[in-house]
């Protein structure tokens, strides 16, 4: 399998899962800085011209959470459930691109997006509205993992991964996860897991491959 990738928010989640499951893959590196997600035989693969895209065999698959099912499903992972708990994974999934990671996905673009490509100032508006926004959708998680250790079930899940994506750039970006102690909680924990804390290919000097170090 070849693993199409850059040191960003969307492949992240891809790379530590991974890296968590030992996936057999090549990992192949994009420089978005330099349009390289935007080469007709990068297009022929992922016609949206983003990452990550996953290559098995003939087959190309894109968007993150379809290739997390990918990879997981490939190993009979209990990471993607085959009982009821499926359709929790899949709800969470929803939820967290129109609500919690879009919003902290936002923050992350005016933060740390803008000036790593040059991209002007944040945008004062769209950080007010972002933050307001994540912190709705923040209060709904925290209320569910009050007394819960992983967001579906007693056990982890790719819900786990796809939720934590952004958080450890909270810092940087501005994310006010500081308010919210139940995910501060959970995500510490998700830290502590092998290919969450140090996401992405690294050479034998611990740099990122082809990424900023
Ligand atoms: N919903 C997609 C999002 C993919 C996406 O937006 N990727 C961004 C990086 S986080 C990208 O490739 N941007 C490059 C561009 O738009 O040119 C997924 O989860 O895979």
């Amino acid at each position: 399998m070849k693993l199409y990738w850059s040191d960003v928010l969307a492949p992240r989640t891809v790379c530590a899962l991974a890296k968590y499951l030992e996936s057999p893959v090549d990992y192949v590196y994009l420089d978005l800085g330099r349009g390289e997600q935007r080469r007709p035989d990068y297009l022929a693969i992922n016609p949206n011209g983003k990452v990550p895209t996953l290559l098995d065999g003939a087959r190309s698959l894109w968007e993150s959470d379809a290739i997390m099912c990918h990879l997981a499903a490939r190993c009979d992972s209990e990471l993607w459930p085959q009982d009821a708990r499926q359709t929790e994974v899949i709800r969470w999934f929803s939820w967290n691109h129109q609500h919690f990671t879009a919003h902290a996905g936002a923050l992350y673009f005016e933060h740390i997006i803008k000036p790593r490509f040059g991209l002007g100032e944040a945008d004062s508006a769209e950080v007010a509205r972002a933050s307001r926004e994540w912190r709705r959708a923040a209060a709904v998680l925290d209320g569910h993992l009050q007394h819960r250790r992983y967001v579906v079930g007693d056990s982890l899940t790719l819900a786990d991964f796809a939720l934590a994506v952004a958080l450890p750039h909270a810092i940087r970006a501005h994310i006010p996860l500081a308010e919210f102690p139940a995910i501060q909680r959970w995500h510490e924990r998700m830290n502590e897991l092998e290919g969450l804390a140090r996401t992405f290919p690294r050479d034998s000097r611990g740099c990122l491959i082809r990424g900023h170090c």
